[in-house]
């Protein structure tokens, strides 16, 4: 087994504290993580911007929880096909994007959370998909700081999708990780969310552990991508929308799991 025994101590902020000041509450529990993973602690942050429909910025609790370090590969997604038979997403046979270290692209939203579901994980919810971005930053633009960097992503800066090394996806882990120790949460490719997208969402959010509306249409995708020219769909608070059953060259993901 690849997966270690840990134990973990929580620390978690009571309800009602600051984000500056963090009462703490010691709670222990044991459970494995698995290698691929890594443990985002639970928190307050606070999510969103003050544009669009990243507005308002609000303060937000996450329990804690694992993310995969990395977007889910097309070695991982292979593995998936072969042991249940689910359908190739298309690229699959594309050389610029079918390396086996590079993201899968191509897959819906359904087919990210059949893949979750067949490794024992799920998609992760907005709120903790920005928190994991945020890598315990307060106030950044990006999972790294304020600038946008060509040394730091994978997107396409002026236009120019190989001025940062990569003219398609990037393999996974060729950019430094946030300061939780995950890859690419900008750029390489947009990552599917549980979450229903409700632009008017953050208005009526509730603080503790939110799961986006109870119903909806359209999903919500996070990070940019090797295609994105503009660093603001970079950034930790951007949000897109997407029909659920889209399958594109810019749209991967990774997964999440409840400790
Ligand atoms: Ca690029
Ligand atoms: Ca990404």
């Amino acid at each position: 087994m690849f997966s270690i025994i840990i134990i973990i101590i929580l620390t978690t902020l009571s309800c009602g504290a600051s984000e500056d000041q963090e009462p703490q509450i010691k709670k222990e529990i044991t459970d494995v993580l698995p290698h691929d993973m890594v443990f985002i602690p639970g928190g307050y942050f606070t999510m969103g911007s003050d544009t669009d429909d990243e507005s308002p910025r609000h303060k937000v609790w996450v329990d804690p929880f694992f993310m995969d370090k990395f977007e889910v590969t097309n070695h991982q997604y292979k593995e998936f096909i072969e042991a249940t038979g689910h359908p190739k997403p298309p690229f699959f046979n594309n050389s610029d994007l079918n390396k086996s270290d590079q993201p899968v692209v191509g897959v819906s939203y359904y087919d990210a959370a059949s893949y979750a579901k067949w490794a024992g994980k799920r998609l992760p919810t907005e709120a903790e998909w920005e928190r994991a971005a945020r890598g315990g930053l307060k106030g950044k633009y990006f999972p790294w700081g304020d600038k946008p960097v060509t040394s730091r992503c994978n997107y396409a800066p002026k236009g120019s999708k190989e001025a940062d090394g990569y003219e398609h996806t990037a393999p996974v882990g060729k950019f430094p990780p946030n300061n939780y120790g995950l890859y690419d949460m900008a750029g390489n490719v947009w990552e599917w969310c549980q979450d229903f997208y409700d632009t008017e969402y953050y208005k009526t959010s509730p603080v503790k552990n939110p799961l986006g509306p109870d119903s909806g249409y359209t999903r919500v995708l996070r990070g940019g991508s090797w295609l994105s020219i503009n660093p603001k769909y970079l950034k930790c608070s951007s949000r897109l929308e997407l029909k659920p059953f889209v399958q594109d060259r810019y749209y991967g993901f990774r997964c999440a799991k409840t400790p």
